[in-house]
Order: structure tokens, then C-alpha cells, then sequence
């Protein structure tokens, strides 16, 4: 049974997964502005990313008839510190985007709503990415944080992140 209690919370999630995108937008145009192509250009896929997550939510809604209410997207910061400053905001905000996709699943138990249960599976499983993918460039730059060569270096790989599959085009 698809309740109002799960889909008012998956609504509440659209959001959210826009404000992730929002974020990494920000982080983009900050990205640019310190001449770092790289880490902009990655921030702007991890952006394309957070827009497909919350697409994927109000396509699912949308095909069980339920009624998608958008909700205004907060502002992002506009000013950040440090290169490791600013990987360490995307791996804390990951982990915080974790709990709140575990706490969908634990309402869509509660609920008895297998469809949503198979749902988060998904999103459950991108975390684990996500998370993985944060921590490893955040380790990366905190290693070259004092060399600005390394920095670059860094930059000029991050350039080459692929854009994201949108889930559809994946099956
Ligand atoms: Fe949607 O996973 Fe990041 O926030």
C-alpha cells in the first residue's frame, strides 16, 4: 500500500536529492572561479547525477499514481574554503543523504510497501558509490594539500569523469 505518510517522505526526498544537485552546482561555479576546470567539470557531473537521483524518485511516484509535490529548493552556500575543505562538505553531505535514504527504507518496512522497498534498493547500493567515491578524492587532496603541482595534477584527472547513465539507459 502506497501511503501518504511514504509518499508525503518521498516527496521530501525529491527535494532534497535537488538540493544535492543545487549544492554541487555551487560547488561548480566555486570550482571555476578558483581555476580549477577539473574539480568544476566534476562537480558538474556529480550535479547531472543528483538531478537523475531525483528523477528516478518522481518517475516512480508518477507511475503509481501518486501526486509529486515540489517544494522550494533551499540556497546552497555561495562561499567555500579549501580544495580538502570542500571534498570534505561532499563526503559529510553523502553520509548525511545515506541516513536519510536508510530512513526511507525503515519507513517503507514499516509500511509494508515492497514496491518502494525495491525501489531504495537502488539508492541504497548508489550510496555505498557515492560515499566511495567522496572519500577517495577527499584522501587524494588531502595528500597534496600543501603541494599545489599535486593539486593540479588532480585537477586535470578530475576532468576526465564520464557523465552519468541515466538509469533507464543502463538496462
Ligand atoms: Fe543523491 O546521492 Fe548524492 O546526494
Amino acid at each position: 500500500m502506497f501511503t501518504e505518510r511514504l509518499q508525503n517522505a518521498i516527496n521530501d526526498q525529491i527535494n532534497a536529492e535537488f538540493y544535492s544537485a543545487y549544492l554541487y552546482l555551487a560547488m561548480s561555479a566555486h570550482f571555476e572561479a578558483e581555476d580549477l576546470p577539473g574539480m568544476a567539470h566534476w562537480m558538474r557531473m556529480q550535479y547531472e547525477e543528483e538531478v537523475i537521483h531525483a528523477m528516478k524518485f518522481f518517475d516512480f511516484m508518477n507511475d503509481r499514481g501518486a501526486r509529486v509535490v515540489l517544494k522550494a529548493i533551499d540556497a546552497p552556500p555561495s562561499e567555500f574554503g579549501s580544495v580538502v575543505d570542500v571534498f570534505a562538505e561532499v563526503l559529510a553531505h553523502e553520509q548525511k543523504v545515506t541516513s536519510l535514504i536508510h530512513n526511507l527504507y525503515t519507513l517503507a518496512l514499516e509500511e509494508g510497501d515492497y514496491p518502494t522497498q525495491s525501489l531504495l534498493k537502488w539508492y541504497i547500493d548508489e550510496q555505498v558509490e557515492e560515499e566511495k567515491s567522496a572519500s577517495e578524492v577527499l584522501s587524494r587532496v588531502k595528500m597534496v594539500q600543501d603541494y599545489p603541482p599535486g593539486v593540479l595534477m588532480i585537477d586535470q584527472e578530475l576532468a576526465g569523469r564520464a557523465a552519468p547513465t541515466p538509469p533507464a539507459q543502463e538496462e
